[in-house]
């Protein structure tokens, strides 16, 4: 009989992209009971708990690298905090496990419980500040928009990448005052814009599938956690992203230097966010574009999960029903 030519670790990655569905799987139920209760540290602390717990039984020897904050002001899936059953492959762990805690907490579409997964030491350390990003999604020329480009710039070549007019194309953004002028500068050079309230994690993902969102690139300042999630996924799905850390302060700036952020003004493409082949999922809380929300039915639990998988490229979309619920 011919023997598994499989190497170890691939094998184990393999399995695991399947088992971090359950992390996310758990978070997003714990998070969905408190649903449109207002309470937005609620609901985040249920969504901590049950991925942590899940991710204890993972045989993995991981780092949160991207968590819910320092050891001071976190106290589950804290930056530097080990999680695993030990003895396993060595992976960096970036997690959001409420993504969108505002969202949930006014039960409004598109919050999401995530987590990516890579090699240790492979995926950026970025301090929970602010990051400027620019995505778009597959299939188009290397560098066709730019960070640093006026935004009637990008969304012109874009527009000519993709073969439409100005017109045709679709931005989408955090509403935010701070948006303002990039809001203005975009609807003038033609594109229309789609606005969200919160989570640009899905955001980001949107412009991977123009042709099912309708949204063909994501710009603003949201968190640089998110940014490096949602570079995961775009590692995983395609697509170009270009960011850059807001270093404002000089509090900030230490903060970078301390996480090994050299150069302040770096401009951060995908492969300097994740730098390794990667695994990404998300399980939806409440309805979104992308993600079905919990649906708590009569003895069965209902979720939707996206999981993803650099190393080939596939994207599942996991509907699980779930029948034991005393594990729920
Ligand atoms: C950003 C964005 C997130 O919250 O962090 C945003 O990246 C916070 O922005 O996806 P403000 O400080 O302007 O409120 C989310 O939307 C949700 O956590």
């Amino acid at each position: 009989m011919a023997s598994i030519t499989v190497p170890h670790s691939l094998m184990l990655e393999r399995i695991l992209s399947l088992e971090i569905v359950r992390v996310t799987e758990r978070a997003a139920v714990k998070a969905a009971r408190l649903r449109g209760r207002g309470e937005e540290k609620a609901a985040d602390q249920a969504a901590v708990d049950a991925m942590r717990r899940e991710l204890n039984n993972l045989p993995i020897d991981g780092t949160v690298v991207i968590g819910e904050g320092e050891l001071d002001e976190a106290p589950m899936l804290f930056i530097g905090e080990k999680v695993g059953a030990k003895g396993g492959f060595k992976v960096d762990i970036a997690v959001d496990p409420l993504e969108g805690t505002t969202l949930c907490a006014k039960n409004m579409p598109g919050a999401i419980a995530t987590i990516a997964m890579a090699e240790d030491g492979t995926l950026l350390h970025a301090p929970d500040v602010y990051m400027d990003k620019i995505a778009i999604g597959p299939g188009y020329p290397k560098d066709v928009v730019d960070l640093d480009a006026p935004p009637g710039e990008n969304i012109a070549n874009l527009a000519k990448a993709k073969g439409v007019k100005p017109q045709d194309i679709t931005a989408m953004l955090l509403d935010r005052p701070r948006h303002a002028d990039l809001i203005a500068a975009v609807r003038k050079a033609g594109a229309s814009v789609s606005l969200i309230s919160d989570g640009d994690v899905a955001g980001v993902i949107h412009t991977a599938e123009p042709d099912k969102t309708g949204i063909d690139i994501y710009l603003g300042i949201g968190g640089a956690p998110e940014g490096v999630l949602s570079a995961a996924a775009l590692r995983c799905i395609g697509g170009q992203m270009q960011c850059r850390l807001v270093l404002d302060t000089e509090e900030r700036r230490e903060r970078a230097g301390k996480m090994g952020i050299k150069d302040p003004r770096k401009k951060f493409q995908i492969e300097d966010m994740v730098r390794g082949d990667c695994l990404f999922a998300a399980t939806g809380v409440t309805d979104g574009r992308m993600l079905d929300g919990v649906k708590f039915g009569d003895g069965i639990i209902e979720t939707q999960t996206v999981v993803m998988r650099s190393v080939s490229g596939t994207v599942r979309w996991i509907r699980a029903e779930h029948r034991r619920l005393e594990k729920f």
